[in-house]
């Protein structure tokens, strides 16, 4: 059926949906069930949950190995994380990032009080570009967070400078970054500390869960005291603190699908490579690279389009793979400036390349839960949408025109 001859066969225009059951971006990866079960099995019989438990501790071991710090303190999630690393860093006053996040990481710095101040992305690595940070700086400027979005590894030298000239703490919302790495040296190391999420969607699930990563001994100690109400022994506190420990179920089932690490990227990998070769050669359209001499998780394929090119919006695409039951996600569609509460605080802020590569980027189903001949389908669906954009566009228009009665 793909690709279609008529318009009409698409869902979008009456046809039936390409697939009857929901194809998501995010859809867990599980590793060895078995495996999970008898580690759930131990937790009930020692009757250790939470609070610093064996699985816990494993699972922080394994985390630092993998990506060669000194320490790991594992939370209940990344923006826990953040919190914790902001506060522990000692944060205040404004701290630079980029708007192209999801909305965590500017929450994590408004939640603490801290003023964030966006800063536009580098047109060719649609990253925090350090050319532009400095011009941000201010006397209450106090730290730096770069975010490796997607897993693409960020400007490390350049923002390190600018961290060390000024004197500022630099910190790395990697919540999608373990597993990649930056001229050979892993994701995880770089600036004062950074963060990891193991939600649901990320690809090493832990149910939902994050990590703070530091070589910095001093640091390490003071979030992990936070980290559990700011407990030093019994029935006592020097500091303030939180409740953002794992459970060890949650560390359990990071465990196993740690286990499965290498299973989860090759097939990522696949799915990558996949969609870059089943969409080659189709104008105005293509998948966001990865740098293939470096690790890479994969992780999200990322499609742009070139709305001038084809046709026709990105939202028009979106809305044509949804109805047939593609669940495309524009991540990080609008930018943080433009959500609430930043836009009112910011009205007049304009970022040119966050506002425009969020109009034009679309995340696509991969992982597990995903099969080859499903991403066939989805590409050819793709085809048949962009090759005949301007129509697609006209009729589409069209029938809104019709619904709103104009
Ligand atoms: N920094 C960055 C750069 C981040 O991207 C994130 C999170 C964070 C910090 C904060 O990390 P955490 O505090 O969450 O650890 C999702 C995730 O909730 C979020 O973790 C992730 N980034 C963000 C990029 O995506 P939503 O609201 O789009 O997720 P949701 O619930 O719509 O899930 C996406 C799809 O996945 C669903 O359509 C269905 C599928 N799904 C989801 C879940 C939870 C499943 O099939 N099974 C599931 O259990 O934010």
């Amino acid at each position: 059926m793909y690709p279609v001859k008529n318009l009409d066969d698409l869902a979008i225009f009456g046809g039936s949906p390409a697939f009857t059951e929901q194809l998501h971006v995010g859809r867990p990866n599980i590793g060895n069930r078995q495996k999970f079960e008898v580690r759930v099995a131990e937790i009930l019989d020692l009757k250790w949950l939470t609070n610093e438990g064996r699985f816990v501790k494993e699972f922080e071991q394994q985390i630092a190995k993998f990506v060669n710090v000194k320490h790991c303190i594992a939370t209940c999630n990344a923006t826990i994380a953040l919190q914790i690393a902001i506060r522990a860093l000692g944060l205040t006053g404004e701290v630079v990032l980029p708007s192209f996040t999801f909305i965590a990481t500017a929450h994590a710095l408004e939640w603490q009080g801290i003023t964030p101040v966006f800063c536009d992305i580098a047109p060719e690595t649609y990253l925090l570009d350090p050319s532009q940070v400095e011009a941000l700086l201010t006397p209450q400027t106090s730290g730096i967070i770069g975010v490796p979005i997607w897993g693409r590894a960020c400007d490390y030298e350049a923002l390190g400078r600018i961290a060390r000239d000024r004197q500022l703490k630099l910190l790395f919302d990697s919540a999608h970054a373990l597993g990649c790495s930056y001229q050979g040296r892993m994701i995880g190391g770089f600036g004062d500390a950074e963060v990891f999420s193991f939600h649901a969607t990320k690809f090493i699930n832990s149910f939902e869960g994050g990590a703070v990563v530091t070589n910095d001994d001093e640091l390490a100690l003071k979030m992990r005291l936070m980290r559990n109400f700011g407990f030093t022994y019994y029935d006592q506190t020097d500091s303030v603190g939180t409740n953002g420990k794992m459970s060890e179920v949650s560390a359990a089932m990071g465990l196993t699908n740690l286990e499965c690490i290498d299973e989860f990227i090759s097939i990522n990998y696949r799915h990558y490579k996949q969609y870059e070769k089943e969409l080659a050669g189709l104008a105005g359209v293509r998948i966001i690279p990865y740098d293939e001499g470096e690790k890479c998780n994969y992780q999200y394929v990322v499609l742009e389009i070139d709305p001038g090119t084809i046709g026709l919006t990105r939202d028009v695409l979106m809305k044509a793979l949804h109805v047939e039951n593609v669940l495309v996600r524009r991540y990080f569609y609008p930018g943080c400036h433009r959500m609430e509460p930043y836009h009112s605080s910011f009205p007049d802020l304009v970022l040119p390349e966050t506002e425009r590569v969020a109009e034009r980027v679309l995340c696509l189903p991969t992982g597990t839960g995903v099969t080859a001949e499903q991403i066939t389908v989805i590409c050819k669906l793709i085809g048949s949408v962009v090759q005949n954009g301007v129509e697609v566009s006209r009729r589409v228009g069209a029938e809104l025109a019709l619904a709103s009665g104009s």
